[in-house]
């Protein structure tokens, strides 16, 4: 029977004044009370209606499955968790106004109760992160290569829950801490719940499972006083490395720009294992798994990434959010690296080993679909904090290889839920459960939500006919691919693991000179907070076996002197006989677009509304959320005599939140900018992390004011005659992500 919906106006809340509540007729949320927003909301802005209600028309099956699961006080009686309404929520049942509290308030035990438990343990690592729900679908069927079923038909669309995070941090650390990226993807396929859980880096730190444990010890805050929080710039960390050189690949990656990205959105994402895809005729290929993003490979600056971890903690997490509000959907392209089964022997490292890359020079990633993110969580605890991940679950179509690493994952992941979300149920929490029917003999344990009402819970059983029955792999039963495995019982590594340093070489030799530079000095920041010498010596040796350039710089910067024989080491040959992977640099060729990115308008009362007009004209085509930024909140009175609603204020909105900045043009408004501290302090900030700068007509003057450079060949610091002759000038300047040609002149620039 259909429910009827309670009217708005009746809804109040009931307070203690003997008021009666609404009635309480349904508990779920009820689209027509919340209604989406007819338009995407621009960062910001106040938001309108929670993540489930944004495009109801674009619901996934597990969207509308969720729905079910919604709850929503707006038009409801408070109550206890039983139901019974609550007609005082402000007092404890007392003996006499002033007297003890008494046992017998059941409602203050149960509210108190339930708060006194509302933290489970946060995750071992990974714990900061930010979710979003999506779908994906394949561009055409990869029939040829795997059976799964989510694949093959490019009209089907698979939901997709995917949650990114840092690795070091606490769940409250900073988002742009200089760390790897987690990158975990939950497929809800027809077939069963398919987990990629991976990281923005093509390789890990360790080659076999029994040293996570060690290495993760090593990279979380020390155990005596439990710093640094968010970083690896510490003594064990390094101490680590500098013990363990299979790190170095990892390392240099984390090192390198990658380890402080621009935004979710424009990370590159990798499965790092070799899996296997396996076809109806049971014929399996090799396979890595890659995440291309469509707004391009961005990242912030160090000295950016930084002064955000105070100035913005929330800075990634609010990216996403904000992107998917105002309907820049994040995207990201499915890539494959295939290798038939019999031509892994060619490469000259194992493909077994995860601190190994393939590079793309040698073999190609052939983009196959597409993941888009279109909404945002409801609830952060039953969504992005509940999901569970693990590399176990996989469908029909999917298999492991051998991988070393990968085989501890296989365990490690569901150990750590049963824990964390309370025990062996927490495949049921809402968000972890498959689209699909599930039926087994599995019974009870803590939190079963499921009423299991078959008579037998028991196979074989003839009580039950045998059901719940198994299903043979021609009619979609996962089997594991056949494969002929012999050998002794014995811990060893196998020698074709034992080579450590051509791999972080190629990574090196295939970064730009700036890149390279950055690499430099991430290396010199971390190792010079790190308080034991002999740690620090140990690892400039290490990175004298990857290359003497990378070594002298950061032993130059630490004050160690190499030795000759150090300096003159043999160098490891190239993989597979390449020098270089152009692929392996984030600024090699910039790509992707720049929707979604953020202009700052620096603006007092005066300014141009023609000029502010035009600048948003051409920034609204690029899809760019131009934002005014002015000493007070409120508005801002144009020359012209309109107000200009305020995004934000000069002090509380520094530059590090936008991509670029514009003074716009207007006499009053810049008379009152030169003499703003704050202003200035965004323009000097801006040119120090290498962004555009536009100042057109008279707003030049801020040149001077800001004492920045008169610099004719900054391609990024543009100062024409007028707000028009800006434009196009300034989006290609953006389009260049950074002005790297900048970076030597800023060295003696303090901001
Ligand atoms: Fe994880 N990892 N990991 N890891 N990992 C966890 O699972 C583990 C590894 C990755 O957003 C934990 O639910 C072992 C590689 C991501 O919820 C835990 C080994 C890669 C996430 C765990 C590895 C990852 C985790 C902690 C070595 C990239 C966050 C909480 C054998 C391919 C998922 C949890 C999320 C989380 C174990 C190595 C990625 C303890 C034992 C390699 C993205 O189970």
């Amino acid at each position: 029977m259909k429910k009827k919906k309670p009217p708005m106006e009746d809804s109040a809340a009931p307070f203690p004044n003997g008021k009666e509540a609404a009635p309480h007729y349904t508990d779920t949320i009820d689209p027509e009370l919340i209604k989406p927003t007819p338009k995407p909301t621009p960062p910001n802005a106040e938001p309108s209606a929670p993540g489930s209600m944004k495009m109801p028309d674009n619901a996934t099956e597990k969207i509308r499955e969720l729905d079910a699961m919604r709850s929503n006080g707006m038009g409801q009686a408070l109550t206890s968790n039983l139901g019974v309404k609550i007609s005082d929520d402000q007092n404890t049942l007392k003996a006499g106004s002033r007297g003890p509290s008494l046992l017998e308030d059941f409602h203050f035990l149960e509210k108190m109760a339930h708060f006194d438990q509302e933290r489970i343990p946060e995750r071992v690592v990974h714990a900061r992160g930010s979710g979003a729900h999506g779908y994906f679908q394949v561009y055409k069927s990869l029939s040829k290569y795997t059976k799964a079923a989510f694949l093959q038909d490019p009209g089907e669309k698979t939901p997709v829950f995917v949650r990114f995070s840092t690795v070091q941090g606490f769940r409250g650390s900073p988002d742009t801490v200089r760390d790897i990226r987690g990158w975990a993807t939950k497929f809800y396929t027809k077939e069963g719940n398919y987990d990629l859980v991976g990281n923005n880096t093509p390789v890990f730190f360790i080659q076999d499972a029994i040293k996570f444990p060690d290495f993760v010890h090593a990279v979380k805050p020390e155990p005596h006083n439990e710093m640094p929080q968010g970083q690896t710039a510490h003594d064990s960390f390094w101490d680590y490395v500098s013990l363990q050189p299979e790190t170095l690949h990892n390392v240099m990656w984390a090192m390198s720009d990658r380890g402080i990205p621009r935004s979710f959105r424009t990370m590159e994402g990798f499965g790092i294992h070799t899996y296997k895809l396996v076809n109806e005729e049971g014929k399996s290929t090799f396979v890595r798994f890659h995440w291309k993003p469509v707004y391009g490979k961005k990242s912030l600056v160090w000295d950016e990434a930084q002064v955000l971890t105070g100035r913005d903690p929330d800075f990634h997490r609010k990216d996403l959010w904000q992107s998917i509000e105002a309907g820049d959907y994040p995207e990201y392209e499915l890539g494959l690296q295939l290798i038939p089964e019999e031509d892994a022997d060619q490469l000259d490292f194992d493909i077994l080993d995860a601190t190994k890359l393939i590079p793309e020079a040698l073999v190609p990633v052939e983009i196959v679909g597409k993941m888009v993110l279109n909404r945002n969580p409801d609830n952060f605890f039953a969504e992005t904090e509940q999901v569970a991940f693990c590399p176990a679950n996989i469908v029909p179509g999917i298999d492991f290889s051998d991988d070393p690493l990968l085989q501890g994952r296989i365990f490690s992941y569901s150990d750590t839920q049963r824990h964390r979300l309370g025990g062996a149920n927490f495949t049921e929490i809402p968000i972890n459960r498959p689209i699909c029917p599930f039926h087994n003999n599995q019974r009870d344990g803590f939190h079963r939500m499921q009423i299991d009402a078959s008579p037998a819970n028991y196979d074989p059983n003839s009580i039950g006919n045998n059901w719940p029955r198994e299903t043979p792999p021609e009619k979609g039963g996962f089997t594991t691919s056949p494969q002929t495995v012999s050998g002794v019982k014995e811990r060893l590594r196998n020698p074709s693991f034992a080579e450590y340093y051509s791999h972080p070489r190629l990574f090196w030799m295939s970064q730009t000179p700036v890149e390279q530079e950055h690499i430099i000095n991430a290396f010199s920041f971390e190792l010079g907070k790190v308080t034991r010498p002999y740690i620090r010596e140990r690892v400039v040796d290490l990175l004298t076996r990857i290359d003497p350039d990378l070594a002298s710089g950061v032993a130059r910067n630490l004050g160690i002197q190499l030795t000759r024989e150090q300096l003159s080491r043999e160098l490891p040959r190239p993989v597979c006989g390449l020098e270089q992977d152009p692929s392996l640099s984030l600024y090699a060729h910039t790509d992707g677009n720049l929707k979604g990115l953020r202009v700052s308008l620096l603006a007092a009362d005066g300014v141009s509304l023609k000029s502010v007009k035009e600048i948003c004209e051409a920034l609204h085509e690029e899809g760019i959320h131009p934002q005014i930024i002015a000493p007070h909140m409120g508005s801002v009175t144009t020359e012209e005599g309109e107000d200009l609603p305020v995004n934000g204020t000069l002090s509380g909105t520094p530059s590090v939140l936008f991509d670029s900045v514009i003074v716009p043009e207007g006499e009053q408004s810049i008379a009152a900018l030169l003499k703003d501290g704050d202003a200035k302090y965004h323009l000097r900030q801006a040119y120090r992390h290498l962004k555009a700068i536009g100042l057109p007509g008279n707003a030049k003057a801020m040149l001077e004011a800001a004492s920045l450079p008169q610099d004719m060949d900054d391609a990024g610091l543009l100062m024409p005659k007028d707000t028009k002759s800006l434009m196009p000038s300034f989006i290609t300047a953006m389009k260049q992500h950074r002005v790297w040609s900048r970076e030597p002149k800023t060295l003696d620039f303090g901001a």
